[in-house]
Formats: structure tokens, sequence, C-alpha cells
């Protein structure tokens, strides 16, 4: 089933990138602004405390857990996978919200099909270099605009907002996309992240507020 539904977020990804050419993305605000959100046009920054510095040799991004074929990648070995663009909003769970981030990565789904998940693997836990971990349902992960992202508007990822690379889903609250990611484990039993342990909700959906478990 999940098969299905990366190769259907493939398909819209790419329907989208026709459309991109065309349709300019101006929907009025109130269409886009969840319930409870501001918009900002500035970015904040929202971390441990900590922003780690990962020299490029040294980077690595590590997926295993429930998959058939783990994969360590170099900096070198994830920038040989196809790279693709995409712009979303992205929703701060401290009611501000950005709108039209141009993020450039690997898509999920790109990882999904290099490592071949298991068919009990149902949830994905990420892991970061700064400590932060966070977990969402694998049928989260799997649309056509989830991605590893290593640039943002042009240019590398400040280490601020997460440089090198950073997971961005921009459908749910942006605590789920973890800044300085550095492991991505695909599991069959949920396993909750930082801010999940600390009552943040385990789905958070920014349309629903579903802000707090
Ligand atoms: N590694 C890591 N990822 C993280 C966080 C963090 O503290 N550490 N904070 C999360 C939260 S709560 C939000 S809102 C966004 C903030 O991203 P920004 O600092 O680029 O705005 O990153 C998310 N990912
Ligand atoms: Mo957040």
């Amino acid at each position: 089933m999940s098969k299905e539904r990366h190769l259907q977020a493939k398909q819209a990804w790419a329907e989208k990138q026709k459309a991109r050419g065309v349709v300019a993305r101006t929907e009025a605000s109130r269409d886009r602004l969840p319930p409870g959100q501001k918009l900002t046009s500035g970015f904040p920054v929202l971390d441990l405390g900590v922003q780690p510095e990962i020299p490029l040799p040294e980077w690595r991004l590590k997926i295993d857990g429930l998959v058939e074929k783990p994969a360590t990648l170099s900096w070198e070995a994830f920038h040989a996978l196809p790279q693709v663009e995409d712009v979303s909003d992205f929703h701060c769970v401290t009611t501000w919200s950005k709108f039209d981030c141009r993020w450039a990565g690997v898509p999920f789904t790109t990882l999904y099909e290099l490592v071949q998940p298991k068919p009990g693997a149902r949830f994905v836990y990420f892991t970061s270099f700064d400590g932060y971990s966070t977990n969402v349902a694998l049928e989260k992960c799997l649309d056509d605009d989830v991605l590893v992202a290593t640039r943002f508007e042009g240019g590398p990822i400040p280490k601020e907002h997460g440089g090198p690379a950073r997971v961005i889903i921009p459908k749910l609250y942006a605590w789920k996309g973890a800044k300085f990611v550095s492991g991505i484990t695909f599991l069959a039993e949920d396993k909750l992240g930082f801010w999940e342990v600390r009552g943040y909700s385990n789905t958070g959906d920014p349309w629903t507020e579903d802000r707090y478990a």
C-alpha cells in the first residue's frame, strides 16, 4: 500500500512542477494560514540552544531500521541522488507561519526507494546532530513535498536553520522536520521524539490545530 502511495507522490510532484510554470502561487492568505497562526515575513530560529558545526567531509546520513538495504550516505553520495526543488509553507506550533519557502534536496520517496523498507515499516524516527529527534507516521512522509533539504532560497541552508541538511514536512507543524538531520530509522512500532515525549502532539496537523497531546 505504501508502495502505491510513494508512486502517487512522485506523480503529484511531476504534475506540480509542470503547473508551476503557468500557475502563480497566489492563493489568498486566509486559505493558506492554518487556524491560530500569524504570518511572519522573517524566519525565526528554534533550536535546543546548540547549532552543531558539521564539516561536510564528516557529514553522514544513516538510514536504517526495518529496511532491506540500510545506507550511510556521505555528502557526495547524497548529492549523487536526484535533487528536486519545492516551494512550501512553514508552520511553527508557536503560532508563526512563513509562506513560500524554497527548499531543494532529495525527496523522501527517493530515500525510501533506495533503502527499500520492509512491509512492516509504518513509522519513521528522525535523529539529529544536536540530539533532537522526532517521529512521523511513514504514510505522512510519502507526500511529494517531503524533502531532506540541503538548500534554501538557492543557497546552502544557514546553520541556524538546520544545515547542512534538514527535513521538511510542510503539511505538519515544523517541529516534525529535524534540522541537522543525521539519521532516519524505519520502525514497526511508533517511538516518541524529543517534543512528543514532552507533550507535543504525536501527529501535528496544523489545519486541525493538533498542537499538544
Ligand atoms: N535538530 C533540531 N531540529 C528541529 C528543532 C531543534 O531544536 N533541533 N526545532 C524544531 C522546531 S520546534 C521548529 S519550529 C523548526 C524550526 O526551524 P527554524 O529554526 O529553521 O525556524 O525546527 C524543528 N526542528
Ligand atoms: Mo516549533
